[in-house]
This record gives C-alpha cells, structure tokens and sequence, in this order.
C-alpha cells in the first residue's frame, strides 16, 4: 500500500520559481510510485501532462467508437427476423449507447468537456474505431458482428478493466460484462444460421468472410508500428500490446469456429509449435490505413448520420439546458427565502 500522504504534493497553491520545480518533481515520484505499485490514478491526483492527453485520446476515441458502432447494427433493428431478435438486437445497441455514455464521463474527469468531445467527432478530426466503417449488407453480418467484434473487444478491454486511470478501469468491469452477452447473441445468431438451409450456412460464411480480417485490424497496427504502445505500457494503460491481443483473439476464435462450423478465411492459418504463436497472412495494412484515413466503404455515410442526428437531437438539449436552469432558480429562491 502506499503511503496516503504520497498524495499530498498535488495542492491548489502553486509556488513559483525553484520550489516549483522541487515540487513538480515530487509530484512526478508520487505518480510514478503509485504506477509501480498497481495503484490507481485518480482525477484529484497530479499527473503528467502527457499521460492526462494519452487518456483523453483514448478514453474519447473508445466512446466515439460505441457511439458510432451502434450505426451497423441499428441499421438491422426493424428488419430483425422475430421480435424476440428485435428485443435483443434493440438492447444491445442501447447498451452500446451506455458505453458511450461512462466513457465519455470517465474523459470529462480529464478536463475536457463532452460538447469539446462531440464537436470533434462531427467535424471529422476524432478518430473512431475503423471496424465500424465496413457495411452490414445481411442478417448474418448480426451475428458476425457479435461474434467477431464484441469477442474482439472482449480481448482488448478485459485488461483495460485494471487501467492505471481509475475511471476508465472502472468503466471498462461493467462494459466487459455487457460485451460477453453481446459475444453470445451474435455466436448464437450464427449457430441458428449453420444449423439452417445451405443458403442461411452460406450466408453466416460470407459474413464471416467480410468480418474476419476488418476483427484482426481493431488491435491496431503491428507493434512495430505502433507509436503508442511503449509509453502506453509503460503507464499501465494498456497491458498487452496490440500483436499479442491479436494472437489471444485468434486463439479464442479457433475453437469458436470448430463449434460453429464456419472457416476462418485465411488459408496459412496455423499454429507455430516453435514460435509459440498463430501463424497467419499478412492483414491488409493499407486497407486499415486508408480507412483511417477516412476513406473507408462507410466512413463518410457513418458521419453524415451522427451530424444528422445531433441535429435532430438539438432541441432535446435546449430543453434539458432550459429544465436545469429553471431548477437552479428555483432552489435559489428557495435558498433566499429561507436566509431571509
Ligand atoms: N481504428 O499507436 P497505436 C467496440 C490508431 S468499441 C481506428 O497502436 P494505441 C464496440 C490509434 O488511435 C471498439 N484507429 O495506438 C462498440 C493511433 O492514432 P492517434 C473500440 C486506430 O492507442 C460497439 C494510431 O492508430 N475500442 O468494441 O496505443 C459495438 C496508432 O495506433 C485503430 C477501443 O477504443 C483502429 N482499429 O492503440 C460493438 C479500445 N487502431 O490517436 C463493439 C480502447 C489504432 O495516435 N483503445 N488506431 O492519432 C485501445 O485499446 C487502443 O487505443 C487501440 C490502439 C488498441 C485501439
């Protein structure tokens, strides 16, 4: 445990010329003691300026993503082929607006403000999740959604649930609970489609198909590539590197597959008894870089509907603001009346 008085040195007062140095210092062997113990860093807590604009772009990036990622798959809400697939299709993709929501709460402890966060998402400068700039052309594309992409996100996310920032690792526990029973639905729409008609085998194939390769680019690039990564790790923000996620996924897909009787589409796929890993082909780089780049088969149409529905949604805001305004007036009269 560390001392709670380590704490101490991150104070409102702020001295000025040498013992502001001493004491910046000090603020810096605080942070890094409570990083090498596993203890968590809390909003109240100094922190370096780095670390806190690593956090924001992440933690902002992850919400644009869920808020983003409920696009592919409300697009199949009114077409779900029973109610009982509506009802569970319809909450998952409220779930994913809840996500949104805690991490968009878990960056604004940062010091950046959800209008700040939203503005960049709509004028194009956030970055997003690219898995959600690919098409959801069928039913299957459900399934394979919450197969591959909730299962992707599993791996990357469980060990963000021990983050050093405490707000994201605390977001990420009930985040990860609700993706595991997103990962069963979509595993389960595609067990339904393989035990059905050659055609609806088929159909749960070219789903897989499409998806595969669009699951392996979420860890991001390579780790040779990776800019973030080192610093990242270094901060117990990120726990695993963006290669050895993409070899867990592929290992929990194996089996997966086996159970569903789907191919996984890469023909060199095989396990490295002397390397100890996946062997695989070579992802699609370029295409992960120009989807990024925001010139993916749904970036534009995914962006024109967000400032669409921020549009529409304009008034509910004005009213929320209006509602909040009335309530302070009024327990401010109330306070009045009361001191006079
Ligand atoms: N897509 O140095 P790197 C979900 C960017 S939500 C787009 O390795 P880092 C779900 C990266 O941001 C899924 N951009 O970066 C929702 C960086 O650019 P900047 C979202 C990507 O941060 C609804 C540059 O490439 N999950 O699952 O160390 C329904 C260099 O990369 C991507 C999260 O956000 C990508 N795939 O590692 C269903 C999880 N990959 O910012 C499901 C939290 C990389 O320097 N985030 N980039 O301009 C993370 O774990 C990490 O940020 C990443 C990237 C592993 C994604």
């Amino acid at each position: 445990m560390i001392a709670p008085d380590l704490r101490s040195v991150g104070g409102p007062v702020e001295p000025q010329g040498p013992v502001a140095l001493e004491r910046d210092d000090e603020a810096q062997a605080t942070f890094d003691a409570l990083i090498a113990a596993e203890q968590r860093i809390e909003p109240r807590d100094w922190m370096p300026d780095a670390y806190r604009k690593t956090l924001i772009r992440q933690i902002s990036q992850h919400a644009h993503s869920e808020i983003i990622g409920m696009q592919p798959e409300g697009n199949w809400i009114t077409r779900a082929p029973s109610l009982k697939r509506k009802a569970i299709l319809m909450a998952k993709v409220q779930d994913e607006a809840g996500h949104g929501l805690y991490l968009y709460s878990a960056a604004q402890t940062l010091g950046i403000t959800r209008d700040e966060m939203t503005q960049q998402l709509i004028d194009g400068k956030a970055k997003y999740s690219s898995i959600f700039n690919y098409p959801t052309p069928t039913w299957a594309d459900m399934g394979a959604i919450g197969w591959l992409v909730d299962g992707a996100a599993i791996c990357n996310q469980v060990p963000l649930c021990r983050a050093s920032y405490g707000p994201y690792g605390r977001a990420m526990v009930r985040v990860c609970k609700e993706e595991s029973f997103h990962q069963r639905q979509g595993f389960e729409i595609l067990l339904t489609l393989m035990q059905g008609t050659p055609a609806q085998r088929q159909m749960a194939q070219d789903a897989v198909n499409r998806w595969y390769w669009p699951s392996l680019m979420m860890f991001g690039p390579p780790d040779d590539s990776s800019p973030n990564s080192a610093q990242s790790m270094a901060w117990k923000i990120k726990r695993f590197s963006n290669d050895e996620l993409r070899q867990r996924f592929v290992s929990m897909l194996v089996p997966q597959a086996e159970i569903l009787g789907v191919t996984l589409p890469d023909p060199e796929l095989r396990w490295d008894d002397d390397a100890q890993e996946w062997h695989m082909s070579e992802i699609d780089w370029p295409e992960f870089f120009e989807v990024l780049a925001g010139r993916g088969p749904m970036n534009s149409v995914r962006l024109q509907n967000r400032r669409a529905a921020h549009d529409d949604g304009a008034w509910v805001r004005e009213a929320a603001a209006e509602y909040a305004r009335k309530q302070e007036e009024r327990s401010l009269s109330l306070l009045n009346g009361a001191v006079a």
